[in-house]
């Protein structure tokens, strides 16, 4: 059977948009889990689960919680090593391609290597890429880093493009959680005019228009997890 990345890939190559739910274990009440499924759109395709920071054992609870009421892909989207867990599916293999800090370009990656060394866990090179989303994200607090600025497209498109040179298989924009403004309809396009890999958009998407229009843009898959947490998503 194909990976969870070939599918993804088969299906950019389709233009068929995929949608993810982003879930935190720390905001995650397992007593209100039939419902918030049972609310989610039908056009969700995966599951990411992660945080900034998430208390130990908090994220494997919470993929077997999922479990019982859905049967789609569930991928790890780590705030650090410690949240990774073999009840997934897969894990996004972040490195932080917009920030300086060494910590989250390659020491969480080496340091996640006992837990995955061993794993059946999928593993997909991902290039994380902070952009401003209006207020200060959770990113930008514990990484320690700046995001980049919404203006400088073409430093935007460089850093993908350098990620995507250097063997990432994924290209993730991210204004943040809870941002204020998404990525740019201009960011979108120029860097899906550059890459041949996926590229998926996440922070600030609030509204089915915009959610259209991040997709008309070049996403490949958005991520939404406050509007849906919430309860808040207009349609
Ligand atoms: C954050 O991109 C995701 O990592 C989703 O952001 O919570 O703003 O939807 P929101």
């Amino acid at each position: 059977t194909a990976t969870i990345y070939e599918n993804l890939s088969l299906l950019k190559n389709l233009n068929q948009k995929q949608l993810t739910v982003l879930i935190d274990p720390d905001k995650f009440e397992e007593s209100i889990a039939e419902k918030f499924f049972d609310d989610l759109p039908n056009s969700i395709t995966h599951i990411f689960v992660g945080g900034s920071t998430v208390e130990a054992n908090k994220t494997e609870r919470t993929v077997a919680a999922i479990k019982l009421f859905s049967d789609l892909p569930i991928i790890i989207f780590p705030g650090d090593y410690t949240q990774i867990t073999e009840k997934a599916d897969a894990i996004l293999f972040l490195s932080l391609l917009s920030g300086r800090n060494p910590e989250y370009l390659i020491e969480q990656q080496v340091k996640s290597v006992t837990w995955l060394k061993n794993s059946n866990l999928e593993i997909i090179p991902t290039g994380y890429i902070l952009i401003d989303g209006g207020n200060e994200s959770a990113v930008q607090r514990i990484s320690k880093t700046q995001p980049m600025q919404q203006d400088n497209v073409e430093a935007i498109v460089n850093t993908a493009l350098a990620g995507q040179f250097s063997g990432k298989q994924l290209i993730y924009l991210e204004a943040g959680s809870g941002a204020i403004k998404h990525v740019s309809l201009e960011i979108i396009r120029e860097v899906k005019k550059a890459l041949s890999i996926p590229l998926i958009i996440g922070g600030g998407i609030k509204t089915a228009e915009q959610l259209e229009n991040v997709y008309k843009a070049g996403a490949d898959m958005v991520v939404i997890g406050t509007a849906f947490e919430k309860g808040d998503f207009h349609y």
